[in-house]
This record gives structure tokens, C-alpha cells and sequence, in this order.
């Protein structure tokens, strides 16, 4: 069960966790808009419910309906399709286009999918309600309810089933966030809606409850200047009162407007979800999920969240590595850049461009002995050379590879000098002043 308060059934899912590997680049997903991200352990996989943005050509969000991804690793993400559209649930406006922050939840074997839209017709039912689709499994199929939630009318639900058993429902209405008890047929309230007070003045939106020895944590997207930062809050009770403590993330100076959090324990290790517009640099309503480990401080607050390129957990050496997603970058002389400036989907590319111009990813599994030879993805006008370096910028030289003079891309095999062993940082250098352009590497 998820998001059940420190119970038997997340210990067992965390026990499970402990044979996977987690692997995972920012952003998540390559092959489609992905946003809001509520992210679930059920049956010892991680799911991601998240929004998906299409383009319809406006000006605003669109999104019609919901697909999840469900992963072991946290880079092989299996897309088990769409589980619940606009045309498919009763009460929805199937032109509005209007499926935002969705989340799930497990209870007695079934799953409770909450998803907001803007429901058919006038008067009570203007504006945003909140629905629930039902399935037997994580990934449906998932019948959806034919009314939405009685009484609750906003966005971005956030279901969460304390130690006891009882169920909340948290969302955000009119600028503002709300919660309330739910009956034990999850469908139903069974307090009336309560507002959650005592924040600092802001937007605020995507609410989402999750607990940590006992500390309940209250966060939450709110705009404090210019963009959506996520903020929290910390209380003894699911229903408060929150202390407002401050900012896991700070408002993206660049790019999208919103943000938008879940936060889970895996494999010890806590990890943020959240969204940025990296597949979409000139229309921030069409974002893309991103994850980045997690601290706790010992009092219990939260360490600020600074968002990166690399993600959480191991990358195998001998998978294609894509260095451009970095955990660090020279101050000069080293950038990245779409493969294709007109298609961000082909992904990017690392540029260097002056001497000693350096990339550095963090992380990488070596525990393959056998390794012999780098392969790297390269490009080079001019031609030039690149060395490899294990751990920081004056570590061994593990490779230095030649990439040849050349218009095109090409796959240039070069023998080991040094073979790492364990799970190490892997720095790129550029040897000469030649620009060279990398897509890839993977050693074998
Ligand atoms: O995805 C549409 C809306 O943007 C969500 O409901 C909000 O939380 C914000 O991320």
C-alpha cells in the first residue's frame, strides 16, 4: 500500500526495492510531455501517474487524457498506455481538455485513480471536479466512477491513508488548498471541506501529503515571486495544523511556471519528483518529469532540492551513458545543445569546445571486470582527442580517445588504458582546442 504512514506494506515494498538497481537521467520520459508526476510503490515496482500535455496549438494547457509508466530501475520506464481519457468518463467535458494533476492510491486491493477535469454543463458542476477511476491493478484497466466527488471542486487531488486506516483527500481550489476525511468507499467525503491556513501569501496549488517518523509533510507549489517554487510544511496530523518550514525547490529562474512535487523512499534513499519544460524550451505548458534525491536534516526539516540533469541512482557503464545529462560542467568552454534544435526529442549533446573544457557525470557502475574499450558517439570538424577520468578533473586516465576529422556523427571504439572498478564519476576532458561534440558513450 502506498503512502500508508510507516506501515508493514511500504516496509515490504522498500525490501523488494533492495535487489533493483535504480538508474534514472532527468527528464524521465523521452518519447512524450509528462507532468505533474505523483509517483506510487505498488506490487515492488515505482509508478508514475502523471499529467500528459499535448500541443493543440493554444496558448494554454491541454490535456486530454492519462497514461502511467511504471519502472523497476527508474530508467526503463514500460508505458502501459492510456488508462483514463476525457471521452471515456460520464461527467467530464470531452472538449475541454482539461485532465490535470492526477494521483492514485491503493486500498484493499484495489486503485483509487483521483483526476480533475471540468465537468459537463452549468450551475454546481462549473469549473474543476475532482473523479475517481477504480481498478483491480496499477495499471487498469480503470472504470471510471460516473459522478465526481460530492462537495469537492478544484484540482490536483492528493489522496493519503494514514497508519490508522483513515483515508484524506487533499486539493486546490481558488487559489487555495483544501482537505478532508474521506469514507472508507474512498469515493465519498466524510468531513466537510476544510481550507489548510497559515501559509505565506502566494499561489498555491498540487498539494501532496506524505509522512516520515512521524512528522506529517505538508507541500506544495507556490509562487513566492515569479514561478512556482514547492514549498512545505510540517504538522503531527494529517489534518494539522502545518507549520509552514520553507522551500525544497527554488522558483526555476528559466523556463516553466510551474512545478509541481511528489516525494518517496527508495532504497533508503528519498527522492523528489517534479517537472520542467526541458522538451519544450518555447512553451512552458508542455513539461516533462524529472526526479533528484532528497535530504533530511536531523530535526526532521528538508535540505533544498537543487535540480540537475543526471537524476538519481546508477547508470551501468556498459549502457549508453549520456554524459550531457551532468552532474557538473567547466565554467567555460563546455555546454550542451539539442542534437536537433527542431526536434527536442532526438535529445542533446555535449559541446567542448576550449582546452581542458571538461564534463563530469556522476555515478557510473563499473562492477563489470571485463571491460576493455570505450565507444563514443563523437563528431569533430577538425578532429581532436578527449581523455577520460575517473573521479575528478586530475584523476587517472582511464581512455584517451581520438575522434577523427569528420561532417558526420561516428562511433569511434578505443582501447582501456586503466580499468575502474565500483561505482566512480567519470570526467571528460578536452585535450586540444579543437571542438569536439559528444552524443553518447558506453564501455564494453
Ligand atoms: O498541469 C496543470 C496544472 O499545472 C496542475 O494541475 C498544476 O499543479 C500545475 O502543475
Amino acid at each position: 500500500m502506498r503512502k500508508i504512514a510507516y506501515g508493514f506494506t511500504m516496509l515490504s515494498v522498500c525490501l523488494l526495492w533492495v535487489f533493483n538497481f535504480a538508474f534514472a537521467q532527468n527528464p524521465l520520459i523521452m518519447d512524450q510531455f509528462t507532468a505533474d508526476p505523483s509517483v506510487c510503490a505498488f506490487e515492488g515496482k515505482v509508478y508514475i501517474y502523471p499529467s500528459h500535455d499535448v500541443n493543440c496549438g493554444t496558448n494554454w494547457f491541454c490535456m486530454k487524457d492519462y497514461h502511467v509508466f511504471s519502472s523497476e530501475n527508474l530508467i526503463e520506464w514500460t508505458d502501459h498506455g492510456v488508462i483514463v481519457t476525457q471521452e471515456q468518463v460520464a461527467w467530464v467535458d470531452s472538449t475541454s481538455n482539461s485532465m490535470w494533476a492526477p494521483d492514485c492510491i491503493e486500498k484493499d486491493g484495489k486503485y483509487y485513480f483521483y483526476f480533475p477535469a471540468r465537468a459537463k454543463g452549468n450551475g454546481q458542476r462549473r469549473g474543476s471536479s475532482i473523479g475517481v477511476a477504480i481498478s483491480d491493478t496499477p495499471y487498469g484497466p480503470f472504470t471510471p466512477e460516473p459522478e465526481p466527488i460530492e462537495g469537492v471542486s478544484g484540482i490536483d487531488p492528493n489522496p493519503f491513508i494514514d497508519k490508522d486506516g483513515q483515508a484524506y483527500l487533499y486539493w486546490a481550489g481558488g487559489r487555495r488548498l483544501h482537505m478532508a476525511r474521506l469514507k472508507e468507499n474512498m469515493l465519498e467525503l466524510t468531513t466537510e471541506p476544510q481550507e489548510v491556513k497559515g501559509f505565506p501569501e502566494g499561489f498555491k496549488e498540487g498539494p501532496y501529503l506524505f509522512e516520515r517518523n512521524g512528522i506529517y509533510y505538508f507541500t506544495f507549489p507556490h509562487v513566492i515571486e515569479k514561478t512556482e517554487a514547492i514549498a512545505y510544511a510540517m504538522g503531527d496530523n494529517p489534518m494539522g495544523p502545518f507549520e509552514y518550514k520553507g522551500i525544497i525547490m527554488d522558483e526555476s529562474p528559466t523556463g516553466c511556471w510551474t512545478n509541481h512535487q511528489s516525494i518517496i523512499e527508495y532504497k533508503g534513499q528519498w527522492i523528489l519528483f517534479y517537472h520542467h519544460n526541458d522538451l519544450s524550451p518555447d512553451f512552458d505548458k508542455n513539461r516533462s518529469i524529472r526526479a533528484d534525491s532528497l535530504f533530511f536534516n536531523e530535526d526532521g526539516t528538508i535540505q533544498k532540492v537543487v535540480p540537475t540533469l543526471r537524476g538519481v541512482g546508477l547508470t551501468l557503464a556498459t549502457k549508453k551513458i549520456q554524459i550531457d545529462r551532468y552532474s557538473a560542467i567547466s565554467e567555460s568552454g563546455a555546454a550542451i545543445a539539442y542534437l536537433d534544435s527542431e526536434d527536442p526529442f532526438k535529445g542533446w549533446k555535449t559541446v567542448l569546445s576550449e582546452k581542458d573544457a571538461w564534463i563530469r557525470y556522476n555515478s557510473l557502475d563499473f562492477s563489470d571486470r571485463d571491460l576493455k574499450s570505450v565507444k563514443v558517439k563523437a563528431a569533430s570538424k577538425t578532429g581532436g582527442v578527449i581523455y577520460m577520468r575517473i573521479d575528478n578533473v586530475d584523476g587517472s586516465v582511464i581512455a584517451q580517445v581520438e575522434i577523427p576529422k569528420s561532417k558526420d556523427w561516428g562511433v569511434v571504439d578505443s582501447a582501456l588504458l586503466e580499468i575502474p572498478s565500483g561505482i566512480r564519476n567519470l570526467i571528460v576532458v578536452l585535450n586540444g582546442e579543437t571542438p569536439i561534440e559528444i552524443d553518447w558513450m558506453l564501455f564494453e
